[in-house]
């Protein structure tokens, strides 16, 4: 059994800071889950553009206010405590946060706890 602290990763090489989100890696590869599970939050007003080509995520908002914007359809969804989004096709998106928005996210295949996103907006393949 595994049982982890926010705080654990806090400072660590599995706290990821960018210029428009941080990311606290839970469960990472290594943990042997068969996905990873994330506390992101996404710095108020922030866009970020996403295309996870490699992965499908789930995305629970548990504080904040903000929206995602599904590039292909033009479809904009608000997002708020109790949303969840599932980018269950890969597609290419938009987030845009009115407030800090804090995100748990679950990424399927696991990354490894350290990377940021390339200049597609994406992980790389790790096996
Ligand atoms: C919601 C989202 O995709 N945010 C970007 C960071 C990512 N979720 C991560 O690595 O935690």
């Amino acid at each position: 059994m595994i049982v982890k602290q926010l705080e654990d990763i806090v400072g660590t090489e599995h706290d990821v800071d960018t210029a428009t989100w941080r990311s606290c890696r839970l469960l990472v590869k290594k943990d042997g889950m068969g996905f990873s599970m994330h506390h992101t939050v996404i710095k108020a007003g922030t866009e970020t553009y996403i295309w996870y080509k490699n992965h499908v995520e789930a995305v629970y908002c548990v504080q904040g206010e903000g929206e995602i914007e599904v590039v292909e359809s033009g479809d904009l969804y608000s997002i708020q405590p109790g949303t969840l989004y599932a980018l269950n096709g890969h597609e290419k998106h938009r987030l845009r946060a009115a407030s800090d928005l804090h995100l748990v996210c679950v990424f399927n295949p696991p990354i490894t706890g350290r990377e940021v996103h390339d200049e597609e907006g994406s992980y790389p393949v790790l096996d």
